[in-house]
């Protein structure tokens, strides 16, 4: 073989790796192939030369043309294979869906203004450092009102308006007419010292009309310690109402009755005008209350609280009519 035939295939393969290297589709690539090692290409065209050489030469120079096949063959697949990555992150940036460009488009939606006002008393009371609590929206008599010293007697009794379910005895189970039956679930399943607020749907045989909806929502607030004052429940009322409506809003406390409760009060807020609006009754937790949960009266004392959390939405966001928050005009709710 000669130095000449030698220096082709060397100058070959550096011409081909270059190429390839070069290559920035993987058609261009092909395209090199088909050049280099195709049926017509260089290698094939330098093969042919193969017949006319000795046969020692045509042995060691067809090794020769073998060897540089194999090493552009790895070349052009190593190139390969960094092209096809290339690609297929072109395709997938082209593909990406960028979902922050329909920000203008979409009409998101929003929580209804009894969720907010909810969500916003809850954050306010957790503030304070009281928990969340529940209770089922179906109560038995006991919840609804014999623990919470209203005996079947009771004239109060019937100031709550009861929805009563057909199930059981005849007025035994009802849907219920307050959050107070939480404060008795959590007396039963919790030592005190308790601190808690507890938010959710009441019904009542009311007529809907500018201040009243039959199911509404209210929230309910009981604090079980020792040593706890009326004082303690009127600066817990007036933090709150300063911390969800701001600073210019007045609370005023009126002496009021409830069975569960002794002294009792109702509470109103001041509004715009002047006018107040009742916003929820309060009160002392009454010792009779404790004891039908097992709680000492002597060592615990404790405040409650319940409120029309509607009725706090109809006041935040200045609303003319309760019945606006259940009519479902979306013209109306988007304004909130
Ligand atoms: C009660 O329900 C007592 N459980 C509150 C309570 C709790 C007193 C703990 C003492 C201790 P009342 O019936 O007044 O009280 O209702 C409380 C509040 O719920 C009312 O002030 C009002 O804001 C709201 N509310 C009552 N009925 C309706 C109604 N039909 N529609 C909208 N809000 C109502």
């Amino acid at each position: 073989m000669t130095e000449l035939n030698q220096q082709t295939l060397t100058d070959l393969q550096a011409g081909a790796e270059d190429a390839i290297g070069s290559a920035e589709t993987l058609d261009a690539l092909g395209a090199v192939e088909a050049e280099v090692l195709g049926k017509k290409g260089s290698l094939a065209s330098l093969k042919k030369q193969l017949g006319g050489l000795e046969p020692e030469q045509r042995k060691e120079f067809g090794q020769l043309v073998n060897t540089t096949k194999s090493a552009i063959e790895a070349a052009a697949e190593a190139r390969r294979s960094e092209l096809s990555q290339v690609a297929r992150m072109a395709q997938l940036e082209d593909e990406r869906l960028d979902l922050t460009e329909l920000r203008d488009e979409v009409k998101r939606g929003h929580y209804h203004l009894v969720t907010q006002a909810r969500d916003r008393l809850e954050d306010v009371f957790v503030g304070m450092g009281f928990q969340v609590a529940e209770g089922p929206e179906v109560e038995t008599a006991w919840y609804n009102f014999e623990a919470l010293n209203i005996p079947d007697w009771h004239p109060a009794r019937g100031s709550f308006d009861t929805i009563f379910v057909d199930l059981g005895e005849p007025e035994q189970v009802m849907l219920r007419s307050h959050t107070s039956p939480v404060q008795i679930r959590t007396m039963e399943n919790q030592e005190p010292p308790i601190y808690i607020v507890a938010p959710g749907r009441t019904f009542r045989t009311d007529v809907a009309d500018a201040t009243h909806l039959p199911a509404f929502n209210q929230i309910e607030g009981l604090v079980i310690d020792k040593g706890i004052t009326l004082g303690d429940l009127s600066g817990t009322i007036d933090a709150f109402v300063k911390a969800f409506f701001g600073h210019d809003v007045k609370t005023r406390l009126r002496p009021s009755y409830f069975p569960f409760t002794e002294p009792s009060a109702e509470f109103d807020i001041s509004r715009a005008d002047g006018s107040w609006l009742e916003l929820g009754g309060c009160g002392m937790v009454n010792p009779q209350v404790l004891r039908n949960c097992g709680i000492d009266p002597d060592e615990w004392q404790g405040f409650a609280f319940g409120f029309g959390i509607d009725r706090l939405a109809v006041m935040r966001y200045q609303l003319d009519d309760i019945r606006e928050l259940v009519n479902n005009d979306v013209r109306f709710l988007r304004q909130f």
